[in-house]
């Protein structure tokens, strides 16, 4: 079966500062919190850290080259805060905004547009030590931040993305204690969830004001919930978690409310105008999808229960997440059905699976082409069914530091040897190529 996808369609690839720069000491970068969090004995399950990464901070050059011969129209990349604001406030870094300046000319000279997000997970850790997204003050620092980027490079780049999966921030930062700042605490969870909101809205209010002519959006990790098992206690498990994953960042900006058994938790941190602010119209609204999420009550945990992406026996990437495509397919009707159809873009999709160069000097990851043909054959169905998909970003052009799990989790459309540092393209780069050029799923 082939699939023709419409001229216009975005293909492209995404990245994250923290997660393939490096160069975390130079040109007056401060501390992020995933420098301090990385220190902690066992936070990361290899012990490794992202001090180094792909060191794209210096192989720059290299990584807009990969993309070039990749073909993709688009790259989405994220730019560090503590690189623009060391100290989380003050004046802006230079050397840190040079950097992105010189990559966006690069691409920009190759002819790949630039997808900016602002905030991918690594905040300041001077803004932490001031309580980070438990303190309603952040979101004026990061409107103050997202002006200062968008100013600089705002006259080569149209698209803005707000925050990165603030869902993951609030759970696995502030309920799991799994990421950075690496906190289990009830309040500072549901602060961090009104606290995201709030930033994004008073972000793209700022941003609005300085230029009308950028795109604007949010990029959310959406997933279909269901119970772990066939009980009462687990189904109603998967109804809190939907209300807490999807609902609690998509009911605000699409409906100016939280959904009901949110309500009553951020309550208190919410102050009049604030909704108002979340709801101001967006772009666009970029999905990352990976699996759906399977709830089962947990009272000691701090959300009151715990999520796996899998049920047993289901075939899974190395990450054990589910394989099943029907699961974008469901979450990018429901936006049509229940959010009014916004214009949708994926901004990440993609799969771990343990690669290891060949003989050859290859590496051929036909698990991991089979798995993007299923995924991108859900947006094409999801299309048919009337759900307004404009784009797709394979999660990840490079394999990187995937947070927690440290290196031996490879996403990557190209091989990366953390010892040398050498790039090598895998089959499913080939592939990916040919169908970003073609606009033709095979
Ligand atoms: O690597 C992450 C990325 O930083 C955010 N979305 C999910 C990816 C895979 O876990």
């Amino acid at each position: 079966m082939t699939i023709a996808f419409p001229e216009n369609f975005v293909w492209g690839a995404s990245t994250s500062a923290y997660q393939i720069e490096g160069a975390v000491h130079e040109d007056g970068r401060g501390e992020s919190i995933w420098d301090v969090f990385c220190r902690v004995p066992d936070a990361i399950r290899t012990g490794e850290t992202g001090a180094i990464a792909c060191d794209h901070y210096h192989l720059w050059h290299r990584d807009v080259a990969l993309l070039r011969d990749l073909g993709v129209g688009a790259y989405r990349f994220s730019v560090a805060w503590p690189r623009i604001f060391p100290d989380g406030r003050g004046r802006p870094n230079a050397a840190g905004l040079d950097f992105y300046d010189r990559l966006v000319d690069a691409l920009g000279e190759a002819g790949i547009d630039p997808w900016v997000c602002l905030y991918h997970w690594d905040l300041p850790q001077a803004l932490e030590r001031r309580d980070g997204w438990r303190n309603r003050d952040i979101a004026a620092r990061f409107a103050d931040y997202a002006c200062t980027v968008a100013n600089r490079l705002g006259d080569r780049v149209s698209y803005f993305l707000t925050l990165n999966e603030p869902s993951v921030t609030a759970w696995l930062g502030h309920a799991t204690g799994e990421h950075a700042p690496g906190l289990a605490e009830t309040d500072a969870f549901h602060a961090a969830i009104h606290h995201q909101n709030l930033a994004h809205g008073t972000a793209v209010d700022a941003l609005r004001q300085e230029n009308e002519g950028w795109k604007l959006g949010i990029v959310l990790s959406l997933a279909p919930t269901r119970p772990a098992d066939d009980s009462q206690s687990a189904l109603e498990a998967a109804d809190m978690l939907d209300a807490l994953w999807n609902g609690a960042f998509l009911d605000p900006i699409y409906h100016g409310r939280y959904p009901e058994r949110v309500a009553p938790l951020v309550d208190r941190y919410v102050d009049s105008g604030d909704l108002e602010r979340i709801a101001r119209p967006l772009d666009l609204l970029g999905v990352n999808h990976y699996a759906r999420l399977y709830a089962r009550p947990d009272r000691a945990a701090v959300a009151g229960l715990a999520m796996g992406a899998a049920p047993a026996g289901a075939p899974t990437t190395s990450m054990g997440w589910e394989i099943d495509g029907g699961g974008l397919s469901e979450t990018l009707l429901r936006l049509k059905d229940d959010y009014r159809n916004p214009p949708v873009f994926i901004t990440e999709n993609g799969a771990a699976f343990d690669d290891i160069p060949a003989e050859d000097g290859r590496v051929h990851d036909g698990d991991r082409i089979d798995y993007l043909r299923e995924y991108i054959e859900a947006v094409a169905s999801a299309r048919t069914g009337g759900a307004d998909v404009r784009g797709y970003f394979a999660w990840s052009l490079l394999d990187n530091f995937e947070w927690a799990e440290g290196y031996d989790r490879r996403f990557g459309l190209v091989h990366v040897d953390f010892e040398t540092r050498d790039r090598t393209p895998k089959d499913s780069f080939r592939w990916y190529a040919e169908l970003a050029h073609e606009g033709i799923l095979r």
